[in-house]
């Protein structure tokens, strides 16, 4: 089953099950609002819980009569870094000075982990992801993003965009910070597989598009094979000395590189899918923040 989050036409937000074009949306009581996906999420089975509600459904609305968001209530979102061979030679590449830090982290036990995101700096499906001003090199990063609940257990699976400003990382790793976490750095969705219904890692390969007035300007795919971490390892790195009571989102890397000449633009769309998830779509901004 697939959850998901939603925005109605009178301004209220939901969370019910997305299938066949239809939002089948839960009658969650009192747990209404902000906090209502991780209900489900954080409850011992959320599968069990998520088709009882299914039973019982309020609402059955058309995708088109709502809008989806991003599946995120509070959970900060966190970043793995080079887990694929083409994110390290790519670092390796914009990152003279420090390129053998790329590699020795790509081999070392310890997995790269970073802060990318809080919820409100993440968009959904059809919000705008940002290129900062001040940066003139920045593509976008598709990758599979870990749904975890407090108790460090893999719920649930869903798209992530880890938006780089590859010519602020370049100049300096220390600038990482800077070219990874900003308003509309990190989009999610569309959608929750629960940990249950997704196909097994070796089966889903993740597809980039990106379009520019009309035009594809770069496609790319990776396969979840390549990855040189399991998601339970990543996540057993994340949860020491660290803990998060409202759950987090941990991304896991990015397998799909544009050229090194090739930037991001505003008013590009950048289209990800993935196996068992569905399609994430965003525009390029900058425009005035949403939320
Ligand atoms: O080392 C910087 C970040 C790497 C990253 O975001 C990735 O490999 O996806
Ligand atoms: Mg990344």
């Amino acid at each position: 089953m697939q959850l998901c989050k939603v925005r109605l036409a009178s301004g209220d937000i939901g969370v019910g099950a997305l299938g066949d074009g239809q939002i089948h949306l839960f009658d969650l009581k009192g747990a209404v609002g902000i906090g209502a996906l991780s209900v489900i999420l954080h409850s011992e089975d959320p599968g069990g819980l998520a088709r009882r509600y299914l039973a019982n459904p309020g609402r059955v609305l058309a995708l088109d009569d709502a809008t989806l968001l991003a599946p995120i209530d509070s959970q900060e979102v966190w970043g793995a870094g080079v887990t694929y061979r083409r994110s390290q030679e790519a670092r390796g590449r914009e990152s003279v000075g420090a390129a053998q830090f790329y590699e020795l982290v790509y081999s070392a036990p310890r997995p790269e982990l970073f802060f990318k995101a809080t919820a409100r700096r993440v968009v959904g499906p059809g919000d705008s992801v940002h290129v900062r001003r001040d940066s003139h090199w920045t593509v976008p990063e598709p990758e599979l993003a870990l749904v975890i609940s407090p108790q460090m257990q893999i719920v649930g699976y869903t798209i992530g965009n880890d938006m780089s400003a590859r010519d602020i990382e370049g100049e300096n790793p220390l600038y990482l910070p800077q070219a990874k976490v900003y308003d509309h750095s990190c989009a999610l969705g569309p959608a929750i597989t629960l940990q249950e219904d997704m196909p097994a890692l070796s089966e889903i390969t993740l597809r980039m598009c990106i379009e520019r007035g009309g035009n594809i300007v770069f496609e790319g795919a990776s396969s979840l094979g390549a990855m040189k971490r399991l998601p339970d390892e990543l996540v057993g790195w994340l949860g020491r000395e660290n803990s998060f009571p409202d759950g987090v989102v941990l991304l896991t890397g990015t397998g799909i590189v544009p050229p090194d000449e090739f930037t991001l633009n505003p008013g590009d769309a950048v289209s990800i899918h993935a196996t068992g998830i569905g399609r994430l779509t965003n525009r390029v901004g900058p425009e005035a923040l949403r939320k």
